[in-house]
């Protein structure tokens, strides 16, 4: 659309002109075309003005939900290791806001390994949360295949949920079941958020049990030679699928302002296997 075709209602143009700074088009330039299409320029720069900040508030979190306390690993004084007790993990980079913090040394080789080969056989296509009735469904977005342990099921899920419990003092019990996840070449998991938007009707269902999820753990079991990164596409951040490494990420509140929508970017080649752990606000059983 061009400026002249803008001209169909304020709110149309309102829009036009969010689309066009979203889009990169310079303040000052936007003005210019606005002119030079007839546009009083007065009343161009109060149309420019009014729509960004309608825009700014639509985006802030000002309406968002109320933030709720949510699990955090200890790094206060800049440690380089963790002493987990049964392992000594590293620090190896941390994010305030989101809060987002890559571990290495989460995992054995043998812990993999030995994750990998009793999830093997269980494996089926992975499903999403259908929003509009609180159950699930197979989509496009997800093409990986899954599956998931239950909380305790074995003496390595026992060991490895007792390590995040201890590495971001949140109960055992306000955690969801480990899941495997394995994805070869051109699967992926689109960008999306791990919590349940408030406003989807099928969110009340999903919540009754256990409440919303707070926080993430992204554990690597298996490395692809190229892809398989997961990425956060509004901030501008890939982490590499690195085996043994476990990333955590937190969201306080069920909304975008966390700024944690992320996703499994496409595998190219070789196969990347991850184990998640989703952390609830309340014991989920
Ligand atoms: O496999 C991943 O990298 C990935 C990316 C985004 C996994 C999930 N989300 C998830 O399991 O929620
Ligand atoms: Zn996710």
């Amino acid at each position: 659309m061009n400026a002249q075709r803008a001209e169909t209602g304020v709110e149309n143009i309102s829009e036009w002109i969010v689309e066009q700074v979203l889009s990169g088009q310079p303040v000052p330039v936007l003005l210019e075309s606005m002119c030079g299409a007839g546009w009083d320029r007065d009343l161009a720069t109060k149309l420019i003005e009014r729509a960004l900040q309608a825009h700014l508030a639509a985006i802030s979190d000002e309406d968002a939900p109320q933030s709720c306390h949510v699990p955090k690993p200890d790094i206060a004084g800049s440690p380089m290791y963790l002493d987990l007790g049964d392992r000594k993990i590293s620090v190896l980079s941390a994010i305030d806001n989101p809060n987002i913090v890559m571990f290495g040394n989460f995992l054995s080789d043998e812990e993999c390994d030995e994750l990998m080969a009793a999830a093997g056989p269980r494996m089926r296509r992975s499903l999403t949360a259908d929003m509009s009735t609180g159950g699930e469904k197979l989509d496009d977005v997800r093409t990986s295949d899954g599956m998931f342990f239950q909380r305790g099921e074995n003496a390595l899920v026992v060991a490895i949920e007792a390590r995040i419990a201890r590495l971001l003092d949140w109960p055992i019990e306000k955690g969801e079941g480990l899941q495997v996840l394995h994805y070869g070449p051109g699967n992926e998991y689109e960008p999306h958020y791990d919590y349940f938007d408030p406003a989807e009707p099928g969110t009340a269902v999903i919540v009754a049990r256990g409440g919303q999820r707070v926080a993430t753990v992204l554990m690597y079991l298996g490395e692809p030679e190229r892809g398989g990164e997961t990425i956060f596409p509004d901030i501008g951040f890939r982490v590499a699928p690195k085996r043994g490494c476990a990333l955590f990420f937190s969201y306080d509140r069920p909304h975008p302002s966390t700024k944690t929508r992320h996703g499994g970017a496409p595998v190219i080649t070789g196969e990347k296997w991850v184990a998640t752990k989703w952390l609830r606000e309340e014991v989920f059983d």
